[in-house]
């Protein structure tokens, strides 16, 4: 008997599924190198990757600056914790107050942690600062968020998924629609515990939803009227990915909005390593005193020296700007597609974070199919919520690269 040929990647994925967790369901790649906007699986294919891990290679894959960066500093001094000082991590703490503005940051390493810091700092401040009475501080989130996985930030999900089986859950959460500012008004009057409301500028995993123009600046001076934070959870729409730093920055017209806590995460290190950070002012800061919050790997010098670097190279080599172009582009080339194409219904997004909206309910399979076309055709997307497909390449991405990416997008829509 002639044992039917098992590719690398087949052997890899078994492996993958026979050892580790079931917990995600992947695309059938299997990568092995990176560069700029491009990805090469173990049988040697190259795809454009359109996902750019959640949108944390804003700086390209395997940047040789932030490269460089990392192999310098881990020869010198990788880990010492907090119990001691480190020479890196005040350095990049200045840097960030030199480029966003905050009297200071907090660093920790997931998203999620991130998110859960701004937690906590919300309910120190309004204890101490905004004087809610003990135990009785609420934290308001948007309906249809992603703001990550742990118990607590799930507990402010209304993901059945993401809930499911998880249960008991926090105490202290409200919801309200996203993108309704009556009803944020609303919640805000009833309801004087309010510490913070945390909110995504561009809702990601719900598929690209981006707000109306006058959202955010309302959200702002909603909060600020009825005395509370107002967090940006920028993870993933900051950092360049919508057309500028931050995607709170493009609100308002001329003035940037500016909230009282933001929150950075995944391309913060270019891909490298998992770095986050909370940035906020002195009154919000100072509520958290020594041994009441922490991480061991947090502001670890490794990750503060890629960190500097990654924040460097986005900026000097205005990859925000570029994404603004490129995403122009994108979206141009995408609705030509869908003039083609009914099974497109929907081109939305900012800069590059984009989706499309395929024809079919959150059960269809399509989006999945489509999804696996791209790949079989060299390009890298993943569908989100059943029948939506997010593209967000690395900020790096050329106009030739854009064309050809359409090309191929347009091309793996043909038979549907
Ligand atoms: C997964 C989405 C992206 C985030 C925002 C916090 C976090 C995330 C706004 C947590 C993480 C990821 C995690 C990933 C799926 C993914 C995602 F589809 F779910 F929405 F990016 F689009 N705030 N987003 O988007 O950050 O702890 O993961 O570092 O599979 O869970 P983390």
């Amino acid at each position: 008997m002639i044992a039917e040929k098992v590719s690398k990647s087949q052997q890899l994925i078994a492996k993958e599924d026979q050892y580790g967790a079931h917990n995600y369901h992947p695309l059938p790649v299997v990568l092995e190198k990176g560069e700029g906007v491009h990805v090469w699986d173990v049988e040697g294919k190259k795809y454009y990757d359109f996902l750019s891990a959640y949108s944390s290679v804003n700086q390209g894959h395997c940047h040789p600056k932030i490269l460089k960066s990392l192999q310098m500093q881990a020869q010198k001094l990788t880990l010492t914790s907090r119990a001691f000082h480190n020479n890196v991590l005040g350095e990049f703490e200045e840097l960030l107050h030199q480029i966003f503005g905050y009297d200071k940051a907090l660093p920790m390493n997931s998203g999620v942690e991130a998110v859960e810091t701004a937690m906590k700092l919300c309910r120190k401040w309004a204890y101490q600062v905004k004087g809610v009475p003990a135990g009785s501080a609420k934290i308001l989130f948007a309906t249809n968020n992603f703001h990550g996985r742990t118990i607590s930030v799930i507990s402010a999900s209304n993901d059945p998924l993401s809930r499911k089986g998880f249960g008991p859950f926090l105490e202290g959460i409200e919801a309200v629609p996203y993108n309704d500012l009556a009803a944020l008004e609303q919640k805000l009057t009833q309801e004087p515990n309010i510490a913070g409301f945390i909110v995504e500028p561009i809702q990601g995993e719900a598929g690209v939803v981006v707000p109306d123009a006058d959202y955010l600046p309302g959200v702002a001076k909603l909060c600020k009227k009825h005395n509370v934070l107002f967090v940006a959870d920028e993870i993933q729409t900051g950092l360049g990915r919508t057309g500028q730093l931050l995607a709170t920055y493009m609100e308002g017209g001329d003035t940037k909005l500016r909230p009282d806590i933001i929150i950075l995460g995944k391309a913060l290190s270019g891909g490298f390593l998992p770095v986050s950070a909370v940035l906020a002012d002195d009154e919000i800061m100072l509520t958290i005193k020594p041994g009441e919050h922490g991480s061991t790997y947090g502001g670890n010098p490794l990750a503060c020296a890629v960190a500097m670097e990654a924040l460097k190279v986005l900026i000097d080599e205005k990859m925000a700007e570029n994404a603004q172009k490129m995403g122009q582009l994108f979206r141009d080339g995408l609705r030509e597609i869908a003039k083609e194409n009914s099974i497109i219904k929907i081109v939305r997004g900012k800069g590059l974070l984009n989706a499309i909206v395929i024809e079919g309910d959150e059960n269809s399979s399509k989006a999945w199919d489509i999804c696996v076309n791209m790949k079989e055709n060299g390009l890298l997307a993943k569908p989100t919520q059943g029948n939506k497909i997010r593209f967000a390449p690395p900020l790096v991405i050329n106009e030739s690269q854009i064309k050809e990416a359409l090309t191929i997008i347009a091309q793996s829509l043909e038979g549907f």
